[in-house]
């Protein structure tokens, strides 16, 4: 008997039953992360922009007054990576919060690559 015929017996069964546990992945992938941008303005004052980010994203003083610094010289910073859901939240309170005091200041979201 030739050596193949004997190895036919011990092949690994390719019924649909087996397929259902070899052939489905895992698919755990995580959903994905979105970055808050903080853009600036030659109008919205300082402190206004320092009070936004610690009122709405939780950062002490000295954190705020950075990124604050940073959005200033660099023309934006990211100011957190959320949810999407979080994040068009923090870009919703940030945006009205700025129009209800009637400054300029601009807040976007992008996802994270
Ligand atoms: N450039 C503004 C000023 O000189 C300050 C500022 C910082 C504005 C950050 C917006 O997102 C901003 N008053």
């Amino acid at each position: 008997m030739l050596s193949h015929e004997h190895m036919m017996a011990d092949r690994p069964r390719d019924d649909d039953q087996t397929d259902l546990l070899t052939k489905s992945k895992p698919k755990t992938k995580r959903p994905p992360l979105y970055k808050v941008l903080l853009l600036n303005d030659d109008f919205t004052p300082m402190e206004f922009v320092v009070h936004i980010l610690e009122r709405f994203f939780g950062l002490n003083h000295a954190q705020a007054f950075e990124i604050m610094l940073t959005v200033h010289k660099k023309g934006l910073a990211v100011v957190g990576v959320f949810s999407h859901e979080i994040a068009e939240t923090k870009v919703a309170q940030v945006m009205d919060f700025a129009r209800r005091h009637q400054h300029p200041l601009q807040c976007t979201m992008e996802k994270e690559e």
